[in-house]
């Protein structure tokens, strides 16, 4: 059998962003850029977002996929997709024009109807970004208008609210679109829980009339040995911890990633992903210089300045990371 090709992930920050050049172009799957101004530079020729949150330590900071053969991309509804055999990259920007439920309830089941139409229907990761997540609409924060519409797609599609359900996680910018990427795939992967925590999908009816459907972390196999990390923060059973205090907070957010990536290697010679959501740039530096005693000088980490979905958490952390034998 032929071997599956490989999924790479690039962080580029500011001088570096030529290198995204350098990836062969009928190579790349995805490219999302990061930052508070647009690149002025054209969007590259594959799925590509903007979201319009500032990086912190850096001007620009780019995410770069792809794989290590040439991948098919096409469009498919409102979907700019990318993939290789076993693996699907969409990007969508949505303008919200009705109510946030019903414009990710739409999207949603855009994304589902797309990676079953495609041959990938196992959804193992989605990112969202979406402005004034902790606003009010129509009487409820933004972030659970943004819940119930992903639960309602989940189960008008017939997927599960519960065990299996993707990796994720969900910030707010200052402005601009619903922007949501995601990845997907011929085959299913393993999703991961917290025992610290209360699966999300379980949460009480105080955090929004639906619950939020997504599992702590996806395991995968293939194409290579994975681990991806949804957002993490400092909650404990279904609550919030460390209420005003940031430093308690990035402890316990350490400590529920451990416990989510157990049976995984993380720290100095892993290859390890994150991306840190800090409500207040304040923070930056008591921050990095946690994150590089606790995972060493070899992790990719990249500050952005974010809202988090909960107005009393003050970061979130959320990654990737490759098995050992990748
Ligand atoms: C939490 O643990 C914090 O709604 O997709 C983390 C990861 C959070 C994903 C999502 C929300 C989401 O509940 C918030």
């Amino acid at each position: 059998m032929a071997t599956a090709a490989a999924l790479h992930l690039d962080f580029l920050f500011d001088g570096e962003l030529d290198a995204v050049a350098a990836v062969a172009p009928e190579q790349l799957l995805g490219v999302i850029e990061f930052g508070a101004a647009r690149t002025q530079t054209n969007a590259p020729q594959c799925p590509y977002a903007w979201v319009p949150m500032p990086a912190l330590g850096a001007t620009r900071f780019v995410e770069v996929w792809s794989s290590s053969a040439p991948v098919r991309r096409f469009r498919d509804a409102d979907i700019d997709c990318a993939c290789s055999d076993d693996t699907l990259f969409g990007v969508l920007h949505i303008e919200q024009r009705s109510d946030l439920l019903a414009t990710t309830r739409d999207a949603y089941e855009c994304i589902i109807d797309c990676a079953e139409r495609q041959g990938f229907p196992h959804l193992l990761r989605l990112w969202n970004y979406f402005p004034g997540i902790n606003e009010a609409e129509s009487g409820l924060e933004r972030y659970r208008c943004f819940s119930a519409g992903r639960h309602d797609a989940f189960v008008a599609k017939g997927r599960t609210i519960g065990p299996g359900t993707p990796a994720a996680c969900a910030l707010g910018t200052a402005s601009g679109p619903l922007v949501i990427y995601f990845l997907a795939a011929t085959r299913a992967g393993t999703a991961v829980e917290n025992p610290r925590q209360v699966s999300a999908y379980h949460y009480p009816i105080q955090y929004g009339p639906r619950s939020p459907s997504f599992s702590r972390a996806t395991r995968v196999s293939e194409p290579q040995p994975m681990l991806y990390i949804s957002g993490t923060a400092s909650i404990v059973g279904h609550a919030t911890v460390h209420a005003g205090d940031a430093q308690q907070q990035l402890e316990e957010t350490l400590t529920n990633i451990r416990a989510v990536a157990v049976d995984t290697v993380l720290g100095d010679g892993s290859r390890l992903y994150l991306k840190v959501y800090l409500r207040d740039a304040a923070y930056l530096p008591f921050v990095q210089t946690r994150l590089r005693a606790e995972f060493g000088p070899h992790a990719h980490i990249a500050y952005l300045q974010a809202d988090i979905c909960r107005s009393d958490l003050l970061l979130e952390i959320e990654g990737l990371c490759f098995g050992p034998d990748t």
